[in-house]
């Protein structure tokens, strides 16, 4: 392993050395990157090449590429404070961005994968090891936290100024292992073996401040005044990570703020004795930052979470109010200098922190402020489920922000105002619409906050926006109509096919160039007419089939399973939740089981490897009982000589960015069967069809419109609508009878029910089935049939290798839309109104 070009410059004198040095720093060429890479094992770790672990390997050339997008960076930052500058700046505001782990991304983005791998084989080392040993930042849950690294991606790749602001977790999602299959949580260090990524400014910090009382005074102006007079405070220090854009030179920051104590906070506490009291108060001050809060529980309680949602949210604003004024604008013009993203209502408490910078501390009139507010201000709502719509209580919010709730309840007077002078007397309407709910224990409502603070309000698919408008905030869109829109999600072609689909990404390009990977809407549309040729059909199951063999290695790896490759790979992974119904698929395959058994195997059936993965917030217990059916379901099928041969089903453990891209490039068929009208709008369903498969779905979110793109015969639809969920439950829907009725369904019920796939014991699942058959909620037992007969017209099509081959390239060839390029765009036009930068392509 001893590296050929170990300090050549050594040999020379000082003067060459430098030289040397200097070429080195923006090198492109293989034998530059291995020669800084062997400088940073030196200088930033300490280490000789023969002593460097793996995890040294990756961090010096994680280095290297690191230097590259600061390059870019400073080339950004200095065209956006020119001092002629009028660009405006994207702050996209977000409690989660789940960015997976950055050095492939961001040599695909850079344009240096083919330098790094011969670097790092001249070493002797291996690219991808040495990708794969990064662990990945689990900054999020699910589809909201990767939601917002695409967009960060996107903005980068076509040039608009921004930012990403968000909080520094010290730990991120758990990790998931299973323990008789069981979920079990174990905290996620990511940090534990340092992180090259990130930038520390110690110098970039704001204070934050909580609880206390206000007071109000007239100053000598004659005008009124209000002090808040916190009772404490903790410091948000800046850490940045890069995010360079797809072979431009535009790169951006991603700014991530970590609580710290203030240090001179409780000098008082230092000076009569009580060391170990000023210790807990910082050590209290530092747990704002700890934890990420998984989503899918009880959050109106957790005084911490709103204490992460607003800390984040005033070092951010802070921030922003501090490089408008350092680029020399006045505050009055904010607004045409910045435009600020909710996502998701966790960053709602911008509108009244905005205000009270813009009136208590830089004493603007409230009305010039609300002005400015408005415009700066838009919001993304990403659900309708009523448990999701983050509500706090009165008591906890005044608590901890009492001048927030003061300015809260000024908004929403003044707002109820205008309310009752355009629509006298409806005293309901203003009730419904006030920003406090009071219907017995009193709640501020973030969602109404922020759909009134802002000037755009938008849903993630169009499904979702035209519900958005009849449920959840159908008074706000009466009252004002223009406000709301659709801007559909999109995932980044990058990561989810450059990066990790680098097989079909070199088939695609070399049949219809590169230009793809930033245009893809318009490219992929190119390889439409392929979808019939014998040579290129060949070429794509290759692909697929290669992909998948990757696959079933490391499922044998993680999972400890043979699959067959062969075999249709049918795959669910998402966050577990009821309403994307993995238990619905669970039927589906207790009845391929029950069809196998009674036919001893002779059932003509298109083998199927099927493939979960998801993780279930920790509270949420019924979601933990349907993992483990699932592997109880999983044990008895893969154990049974005459099952098995044709059905196989694995849960993979620790689902994440990492697992994804491995999993989404060697899927078959997608499976999207959330209960029409739950999912707003879904993008793992996106990166399984740019990848080649093919959707079994509902017309639910984002799969309506894959749906139109690919063309219904691309497509496999079954269930209930969701005009026809709401009138089956109106018209007095009974699961019960459903089960009596179909006796597969029935069949395959009374088997969890009489603890079958649980040693005897009847009780293990008895929640689950208690729910199906008694209430439903989620219209499993009202899709059941419908599921079966669309799974099993699936695996005849799968049968018909050249029609299946035709359906999976039209997939991919026609979701270019889903670009979240696309979708950047839409935002920079029709709600941030920015344009881009002028890049030099990097
Ligand atoms: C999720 C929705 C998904 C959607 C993502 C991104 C939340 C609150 N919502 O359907 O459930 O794709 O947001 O918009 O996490």
């Amino acid at each position: 392993m001893t590296p050929k070009v170990a300090h050549e410059s050594e040999s020379k004198g000082t003067h060459g050395a430098q030289i040397d040095h200097e070429r080195a720093r923006s090198s492109r060429e293989a034998d530059g990157i291995a020669r800084e890479v062997i400088d940073n094992l030196r200088y930033l770790l300490a280490k000789l090449p023969h002593h460097a672990t793996r995890n040294d390997w990756y961090m010096a050339l994680a280095y290297a590429v690191r230097k590259r997008m600061l390059d870019g960076y400073i080339a950004t930052v200095e065209q956006v404070s020119a001092p002629d500058t009028s660009t405006k700046i994207v702050a996209y505001l977000s409690a989660e961005f789940l960015t997976g782990p950055h050095l492939g991304n961001g040599l695909v983005n850079l344009g240096l994968w083919d330098a790094a791998r011969e670097a790092m084989s001249s070493l002797g080392h291996d690219l991808a090891n040495v990708i794969d040993q990064e662990e990945e930042p689990g900054l999020g849950n699910g589809g909201l936290g990767r939601l917002a690294a695409c967009y960060m991606d996107s903005l980068s790749s076509l040039n608009v100024a921004a930012v990403g602001y968000g909080i520094r977790y010290e730990f991120g999602i758990f990790d998931q292992v299973i323990r008789d299959g069981w979920q079990d949580e174990v905290t996620d260090k990511w940090l534990r073996f340092g992180n090259p990524w990130e930038i520390v400014h110690s110098d970039v910090t704001y204070d934050v401040q909580f609880g206390g009382t206000t007071r109000q005074s007239v100053g000598a102006d004659g005008r009124l005044r209000v002090d808040w007079l916190p009772a404490k405070a903790v410091k948000g220090v800046a850490y940045d990570t890069p995010v360079p854009g797809y072979r431009t030179s535009t790169t951006n920051m991603l700014r991530l703020w970590k609580a710290e104590a203030i240090e001179s906070f409780n000098f008082d506490a230092f000076n009569v004795g009580d060391y170990y009291g000023a210790v807990e108060e910082k050590v209290l001050s530092e747990t704002i930052s700890k934890v990420l809060y998984p989503n899918d529980e009880p959050a109106a309680g957790r005084r911490l979470r709103l204490a992460q949602q607003y800390f984040m949210v005033s070092c951010s604003l802070q921030d922003m109010v501090r490089l408008h004024l350092m680029r020399g604008k006045r505050l009055e013009e904010f607004h045409e200098y910045w435009a600020v993203q909710l996502n998701d209502t966790h960053p709602a408490i911008a509108v009244a922190e905005l205000m009270r910078l813009l009136v208590d501390e830089h004493l603007l009139e409230w009305e010039q402020a609300w002005d400015i507010t408005q415009q700066t201000c838009a919001y993304t709502n990403h659900t309708l489920l009523p448990e999701a719509l983050e509500k706090w209580p009165v008591s906890l919010f005044g608590t901890l922000l009492p001048r927030h709730l003061e300015i809260v309840y000024e908004i929403n007077r003044r707002f109820l105002d205008e309310v009752r002078r355009l629509h006298p007397g409806e005293d309901q309407l203003a009730r419904r619409l006030s920003l406090i709910d009071e219907d017995g224990d009193r709640y501020v409502r973030m969602a109404h906050l922020a759909t009134v603070g802002s000037h755009a309000i938008n849903g993630v698919a169009a499904l979702h926006t035209d519900l958005l408008k009849q449920t959840v905030l159908r008074d706000f869109h009466q009252f004002a109509p223009r406000k709301f829109l659709n801007v559909t999600n999109g995932v980044t072609p990058r990561r989810w096919i450059a990066l990790s689909n680098p097989a079909l990404s070199s088939l695609i390009t070399r049949h219809i160039g590169d230009r793809w990977v930033a245009a893809t809407e318009h490219e992929f549309h190119r390889l439409e007419p392929l979808a019939v040729d014998p040579g290129f059909q060949h070429e794509w199951r290759e692909v697929k089939a290669a992909n998948k063999q990757a696959l079933a290695e490391f499922i044998k790896d993680r999972a400890a399973l043979e699959v067959d490759v062969q075999s249709l790979f049918d795959v669910q992974v998402k966050r577990l939740h009821e309403y994307k119904r993995q238990h619905l698929n669970v039927l589906h395959l207790i009845t391929l089981y029950n069809r196998l058994k009674r036919t001893r195997g002779a059932a003509t059936m298109t083998p199927r490897t099927v493939i979960f993965g998801g993780k279930a917030a920790p509270g949420y217990r019924m979601a933990k009982l349907i993992i483990k059916l699932i592997t109880a379901v999983a044990d008895v099928i893969n154990r049974d000589a005459v099952t098995s041969r044709v059905l196989k089903v694995v849960f993979v453990p620790d689902f994440n960015v990492k697992v994804g891209q491995r999993i989404y490039p060697a899927a078959d068929l997608s499976e999207q069967i959330s209960t029409a009208g739950k999912e707003a709008s879904g993008t793992g369903n996106m990166k399984f069809a740019m990848n080649g498969a093919v959707t079994i779905g509902t017309l639910d979110g984002a799969n309506v419109e894959i749906r139109e793109e690919v063309g219904p015969q691309n497509f496999f639809l079954f269930g209930l609508n969701e005009a026809e969920v709401g009138q089956t439950r109106a018209q007095g829907y009974s699961p019960r009878r459903v089960y009596e009725q179909d006796d597969e369904l029935r069949e395959a019920i009374d088997l969890i029910g009489d603890g079958f796939f649980s040693d005897g014991d009847r009780d293990l699942f008895r929640p689950l089935v208690d729910s199906m058959l008694d209430r439903d909620d989620y219209m499993v037992l009202a899709d059941y049939r419908s599921y079966v007969d669309c799974q099993q017209q699936v695996g005849e099509a799968y049968a018909n290798r050249s029609q299946w081959t035709a359906m999976s390239i039209l997939n991919t060839a026609r979701v270019g839309r889903f670009s979240s390029d696309r979708s950047i765009r839409e935002y920079c036009r029709d709600i941030w109104q920015v344009t881009p930068l002028i890049a030099s392509r990097g």
